[in-house]
Order: C-alpha cells, then sequence, then structure tokens
C-alpha cells in the first residue's frame, strides 16, 4: 500500500487520501485538520493526536497603483514589476516600483469601447521573460465598419517601453452595445490560450457552436489557429473548431488550478453568477431564447443532451463575479489553494475552498476586501501577494497588493 501512496502527485490528492484513511480508522479528522503537507504516515502514527489547523489569516492590504481607471486585468512580470489593462481609456501600462508608464506605439484609438466592452483581458507568455509577448482581449471595429471583440497578441521591445509588433489571434467575437463582451485570458505552459468569451447579450449565442460568444475558446498561443485537442476540431465550420465548452453567458474569469484543471467564472442572469470546471465540450446550460430572455435558469437542465452544473453558485441576488484566481502558498494558511473570485456588485473577494473532486468545502469573504468597492480581478503573484484590481470608475481605482498578515 505505501508503494501506490507515494505515487499520488499533489497535495489534493493526499488530502483526500488521509480523509479516507481518518474515515477507514474512525478518526474525526476533517478537511481542515488534515494540514497540506501531512502525509499519509504522519497520520497513521499520530492517530488522535491535535494537529493545528491552518488559521484563517488576518489580510495586510496596500493600494499599490492609484489613479486608475477600471483597471481590467493584471499580471506580474517579474522583479516586482506588473503589466495592466485600462478597459476604457484602452492602454497597457507598466508599474515598476512606483512609477507607471503608459506602454508606447500601443493603438489606443482603434480599440473599440462601449459600455463593458474595451481593453479587457491581459495575459502574459508563459516564457515572457525571454519572448516579452503578451496578449490582450479588446473591442474592435471590423473591415465592414461593424464591431467585434477579439485576441491580440503583441510584443514588447527589450526595455519593456514600446510595443515592436501585434498580430491579430483570433476575433469575429459577437458584440451589440458592448454589454457582455467577456472577455478573459489564460496561456498554459503547453502553449495554449484560453479565452473566456461573453454572448453579446444575443439570446441564441451560448447554445450556438458556431458562434464565439458565450463560449470559453482554446487556442495556439503562437499562431491563432484552433487547439488541435479541441472537441470539434474536425468540423467543416472555422468558429466551431474554437469551441472549447459552450452554454455560458459571460465569461470573466479563467483560473488554472494546480493538478486540477481549469476554472471559469461568469455572471449570472439575476440569480446564479457560477463558478465551473471546464469540462472538453461540455454544455453549461444557459440558452436565454426567444430574444434574450434571462428568466431561464443559468443551468437548464431540461435543455437536450447533459448540462454541467456549477462548482459554486450564488444564488438569489447575484454578486456579479469577475476575475478569479487560485492562490497558493503555505502562509495562506486555510486560504492556500483556494480560489478567489471578484465581485463587482457585491463588492468584496470570495474565498472558495474546492476539493479536488471540484465540490465546494467552504466559502468566506474577508472584511478587508469589503472596503474598496468594486472588485474585477484576481491575480496570484510571486510568493504570498495577490493582485486586486477595482472596478469604480472616475480614475479613482486602483490595484491593490493583499497579503497575510505575519
Ligand atoms: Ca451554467
Ligand atoms: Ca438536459
Amino acid at each position: 500500500m505505501v508503494v501506490s501512496l507515494v505515487r499520488l502527485a499533489t497535495v489534493e490528492d493526499m488530502r483526500s487520501l488521509v480523509l479516507g484513511l481518518a474515515a477507514t480508522l474512525g478518526l474525526t479528522l476533517t478537511a481542515t485538520t488534515a494540514p497540506a503537507g501531512a502525509s499519509t504516515l504522519d497520520v497513521t502514527h499520530q492517530a488522535g493526536a491535535h494537529r493545528a489547523k491552518p488559521k484563517v489569516p488576518a489580510l495586510a492590504v496596500k493600494k499599490l497603483v492609484t489613479g486608475l481607471d477600471h483597471p481590467w486585468d493584471v499580471r506580474p512580470i517579474g522583479d516586482g514589476r506588473l503589466i495592466f489593462t485600462q478597459r476604457d481609456r484602452a492602454t497597457v501600462s507598466i508599474w515598476d516600483h512606483g512609477d507607471v508608464r503608459t506602454v508606447g506605439n500601443f493603438p489606443t484609438a482603434s480599440v473599440w469601447v462601449s459600455g463593458e466592452t474595451g481593453l479587457m483581458g491581459l495575459e502574459t507568455d508563459p516564457e515572457f521573460a525571454t519572448n516579452h509577448r503578451f496578449y490582450t482581449c479588446q473591442g474592435g471595429t471590423t473591415d465592414g465598419g461593424g464591431h467585434e471583440v477579439k485576441v491580440m497578441a503583441w510584443k514588447l521591445n527589450d526595455a519593456l517601453t514600446s510595443i515592436t509588433g501585434g498580430k491579430k489571434l483570433v476575433g469575429g467575437f459577437p458584440t451589440s452595445s458592448g454589454r457582455h463582451g467577456g472577455c478573459r485570458l489564460l496561456a498554459l505552459d503547453d502553449g495554449s490560450l484560453y479565452v473566456g468569451t461573453g454572448d453579446a447579450a444575443q439570446g441564441t449565442n451560448p447554445e450556438n457552436k458556431k458562434s464565439l460568444g458565450g463560449k470559453t475558446l482554446r487556442l495556439d498561443a503562437k499562431t491563432g489557429k484552433p487547439w488541435p485537442k479541441n472537441p470539434f476540431i474536425k468540423s467543416g465550420n472555422a468558429h466551431k473548431r474554437y469551441v472549447q465548452t459552450y452554454g455560458h453567458r459571460n465569461v470573466q474569469g479563467l483560473a488554472l488550478r494546480k493538478g486540477g484543471g481549469v476554472y471559469s467564472v461568469e455572471q449570472g442572469t439575476y440569480r446564479d453568477d457560477e463558478v465551473n470546471i471546464l469540462r472538453n465540450g461540455g454544455d453549461y446550460g444557459y440558452n436565454p431564447v426567444p430574444g434574450y430572455n434571462e428568466s431561464v435558469p443559468m443551468t437548464d437542465q431540461s435543455l437536450p443532451g447533459k448540462q454541467i452544473s456549477a462548482v459554486w453558485r450564488s444564488g438569489d441576488p447575484t454578486i456579479a463575479t469577475s476575475g478569479g484566481g487560485f492562490i497558493y502558498g503555505k502562509r495562506w494558511g486555510a486560504y492556500n489553494g483556494n480560489l478567489v473570485v471578484g465581485a463587482l456588485a457585491g463588492q468584496r473577494a470570495v474565498f472558495l475552498k474546492i476539493t479536488d473532486a471540484a465540490k465546494l468545502a467552504k466559502v468566506r469573504a474577508p472584511a478587508a476586501l469589503r472596503q474598496f468597492g468594486r472588485i474585477r480581478t484576481i491575480v496570484d503573484g510571486p510568493g504570498s501577494v495577490i493582485y486586486v484590481t477595482t472596478d469604480n470608475g472616475g480614475g479613482n481605482d486602483y490595484i491593490l497588493a493583499v497579503r497575510p498578515k505575519r
């Protein structure tokens, strides 16, 4: 048995095993009494001993960058620096130890800014340190004079002061007034780029696999081509080949769990914001027809086929969830491994403990993050820091640096 135990790769595997063993032995261990680093042998030897519960840490919150307007997304780029987008200003900026500089040559005037749409998701290439590539999801104007949401790839110069090249990876995401424009990006080490899109407040988009709206998409970050493992890769329809999951309303969060897949965050109607675990080819059950009928369920199991239930949902009313990220580090204590989700209308950050079987175990919303108004995006930084963007507008937004207090 020991031989099979050592093959277990992840902390989550170990935790569930510890719990399983504890149940077998008649112990009273719970999820919170099995510390992340505990080995199976520890538990066996210390059966009945009291182990310290991971504590819920107090949070230290610092206004790191001020004077922003709808900062939509942010990434750490090494040496304590950050790169971030502002939605309506349609700028890319770099924060370098107190100095903020706007990246030169970014074509701000070409970004279509309307309502919820503008310069939104940003992602750095996994090899950004050497290739200086990053990606944005943004509104744009089509050749025919209409509008679209699209994903662009950019390259920065060595000094990280200016754009030296740009390329459209994929476009043609539907638009209407700018409502439900999505749009979040997540790059994985394997070279794939995930995109979470909005349904443009058009009822037929989410369940229509030939529309890029109300989807998660997956593409090759270098070429912009559909990722070869996509579920409909053999389709004759060019859009459908990009689709990874469908039946979404407005995907504004994508989060990679270490060893445990990719999760999405989307905004509900008047009820049921959702966190979902993405299953290749999965239907997430939003079908607001006829017209744009928002009285339908966020996951309508009465649709043909199987609709995948949410891991977490807000219930009624919604809190308007946007970006989310898993956070890691021993100093986070009971928050270590949580998915942290920003809420706009709810003006908070929701810390979700999710089991390795993708089941919700605990929900917390610490008071320290309830005093900055609307929260857009949560990003795990190096060491024990998370970056949080606010979304209040009026040029008075922040990027917050949040740490567990020692
Ligand atoms: Ca759903
Ligand atoms: Ca069904």
